[in-house]
């Protein structure tokens, strides 16, 4: 199939993911190519949905696997209905939060065996994969710090996850890491804790180093 090309943003809360993801669609539209911005959970009208369900809370007492697999039909959706697409027609899809995300928070800090994750990849995701991942990396007090300065500015309760203990949220964070760590070729860990101007300028240099631009 003719591939645009898949790109994700992770990281924990507040590290800065949308903002990023915002940014970087603008810069590579004056690359003159198609770009889609899209963000799991959602990023089709069945995923929108199920996304309303999670961070409600309200799949919490399906428990972690119920919750994973929530997170996959979610998935399964969206990339039938966008990302595949977009992709086929040779788009750039810039996608905030993608499948490391289960790996992180249901997989690592939420207890779902890594087995049946990595099934749920194989089936779901097959071989649409990232080309390049950046993990937006700051302590996790940080990002906190960041969500709730924006929730009380917004006057919005923490969600679901959000309202996890600041030991989930370090968990994540070395989840993130050791995830990059283990596919250095797809994956970019970028110092998230400077000005946004200055961690867009790094996504975008790495982004031309990765694809020879
Ligand atoms: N989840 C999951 O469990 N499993 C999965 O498979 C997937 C997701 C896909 C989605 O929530 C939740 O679903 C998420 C994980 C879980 N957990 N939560 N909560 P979401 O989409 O609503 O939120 P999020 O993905 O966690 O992102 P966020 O909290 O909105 O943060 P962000 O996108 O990383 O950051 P931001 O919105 O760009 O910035 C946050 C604030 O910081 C904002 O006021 C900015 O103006 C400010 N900001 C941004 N950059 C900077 C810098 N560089 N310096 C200072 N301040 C900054």
């Amino acid at each position: 199939m003719p591939l645009g090309k898949f790109i994700t943003l992770e990281g924990g809360e507040g590290a800065g993911k949308s903002t990023q993801a915002k940014t970087l669609r603008d810069r590579i539209a004056t690359l003159g190519v198609e770009t889609l911005l899209t963000r799991e959970p959602g990023g089709s009208p069945r995923a929108e949905a199920i996304r309303a369900v999670l961070l409600s809370g309200k799949a919490k007492r399906y428990g972690p696997i119920g919750e994973a697999l929530l997170f996959y039909v979610a998935r399964d959706s969206h990339l039938e209905l966008t990302i595949r697409p977009a992709l086929a027609r040779g788009a750039w899809v810039v996608c905030d939060r993608f499948h490391d995300s289960t790996r992180a928070y249901q997989g690592a800090a939420g207890g779902v065996p890594i087995a049946a994750i990595d099934a749920l990849e194989r089936i779901v995701i097959g071989p649409t994969r990232p080309d390049l991942t950046f993990i937006l990396d700051l302590p996790a007090e940080e990002g906190l710090k960041r969500a709730a300065a924006r929730a009380s500015a917004d006057n919005q309760a923490a969600d679901r996850f959000e309202a996890m203990s600041p030991r989930f949220h370090e968990s994540l964070r070395r989840e993130f890491l050791e995830i990059a760590q283990a596919e250095p070729w797809r994956c970019a860990v970028i110092d998230a804790t400077r000005p946004a101007q200055a961690v867009a300028d790094d996504i975008w240099a790495t982004l031309i180093q990765r694809f020879d631009l």
